[in-house]
């Protein structure tokens, strides 16, 4: 059995704000002090990751300290060997934000969030980053009242400024739209996967955007994560992934990866690896978690560390899994594989379906083998198989 230590080969990654989370939250200030983002780099590659991501303001927030803060960035990332893989932008703290950014009415936030934007992307080509997120915790609303199709149109055209704007500049790089449902607006704009995808569909050049979804925010809308990851992958839209954890509706938990909905995560684990025989995923493996507001120091590497172990413990009993001859067998009795065969055969016509004969009764009493299957996932997540 593996020691489930993590290599760089695992690709995992930690946003800056993750680890450097002080703890605010609606009730209390913070509650463990500033860690500093190189730093927190240095620590992240002792504990095995492979990489980092971050947003403008948690790496750079002093404007005097930018120059100086680049390059101590740009040492860290040399003395370790980790790479920034993905860059995001701060669309949501300042209260300039507070009605939206790139849909707000106000057209002069909407210029001024693009201008931030434009600038964070430079510094991301600058670094060699080909991943850029956006997450627009602020475009929506609490009200009713506000023009979505207005909003759509300028968010539409917000991203299709940037896809020019990288290609203009030659940059290898693609953006992926992070939905989330509510939290910090009432009601978020783009809430789910699908709503996302669809409006990829809609863009100027919709090869350059795809997704990258978190767990806890289709979680929090009732959805299960790995199927909406999963018609991602089919799409070849998910760009890039947030693992964490949530128990079920209620607000952003941001739990470490494996807590809260495990069997979730299970199934998580089984969808990026390619599941029952869809598309892997091939991206870094990134955790977008809150280390609880109750620990200190201690507590917050271990939360980072538990994030990989418990995705590797997890990646070893989704192998387990797909390896077992039983699962194998309980596959074949569910007619798994017959759902890779065309409903219409080569050479059939429609009128060829309509004139079989289908024993309807049955069909309607067979046996469909699921609750063996997955009982035997079960069992191997509970460690006795
Ligand atoms: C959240 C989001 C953010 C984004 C990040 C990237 O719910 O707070 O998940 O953490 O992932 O801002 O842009
Ligand atoms: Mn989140
Ligand atoms: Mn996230």
């Amino acid at each position: 059995m593996s020691s489930f230590t993590p290599t760089r080969d695992d690709k995992f990654s930690f946003g800056l704000w993750t680890v450097g989370w002080q703890g605010v939250d609606v009730f209390g200030p913070a509650s463990r002090p500033l860690l500093d983002p190189v730093a927190a780099t240095y620590t992240l590659a002792e504990l095995g990751a492979a990489a980092v991501s971050f947003h403008d303001d948690d790496l750079l927030p002093d404007e005097h300290a930018r120059e100086s803060t680049l390059e101590q960035f740009g040492k860290a990332l040399a003395d370790t060997g980790l790479q920034a893989e993905m860059v995001t932008t701060n669309l949501f703290s300042h209260p300039v934000f507070k009605e939206g950014a790139l849909t707000a009415n106000s057209r002069e936030v909407r210029r001024y969030a693009v201008a931030k934007l434009l600038r964070n992307v430079d510094l991301a080509a600058s670094l060699g980053v080909e991943t850029f997120v956006l997450w627009g915790g602020r475009e929506g609303s609490e009200h009713g009242g506000k023009n979505v199709s207005a909003a759509l149109d300028r968010y539409a055209e917000s991203l299709n400024l940037l896809c020019a704007y990288v290609k203009e500049q030659g940059h290898q790089m693609r953006f992926a739209l992070e939905p989330k449902p509510n939290e910090p607006r009432g009601d978020i704009l783009l809430p789910t996967i699908g709503h996302a995808l669809a409006f990829i569909g809609e863009l100027e050049d919709p090869s350059m955007v795809g997704l990258n979804p978190e767990v806890g925010h289709e979680e929090m809308a009732g959805l299960n994560f790995a199927q909406g990851i999963s018609q991602a992958l089919w799409h070849d839209k998910l760009f890039h992934v947030d693992l964490n954890g949530q128990h079920g509706p209620r607000f952003d938990q941001d739990l470490r990866f494996g807590a809260g909905n495990l069997r979730g995560a299970f199934w998580t684990v089984d969808a990026l690896l390619g599941g029952g025989g869809g598309r892997a995923y091939d991206g870094f493996v990134h955790f977008d978690y809150k280390p609880p507001r109750a620990e200190a120091i201690d507590g917050v590497w271990e939360s980072a560390r538990a994030c990989m172990r418990n995705y590797l413990i997890l990646r070893d009993k989704v192998q387990a899994f797909r390896a077992d001859p039983d699962v194998s067998a309980a596959l074949d009795a569910a007619e798994a594989h017959r759902l890779d065969e065309p409903t219409v055969g080569a050479g059939e016509s429609l009128a060829d379906l309509r004139a079989a004969s289908y024993d309807v009764e049955a069909l309607g009493q067979r046996s469909v083998g699921l609750e063996a299957l997955d009982q035997l996932a079960l069992e191997h997540l509970l460690g006795v198989r």
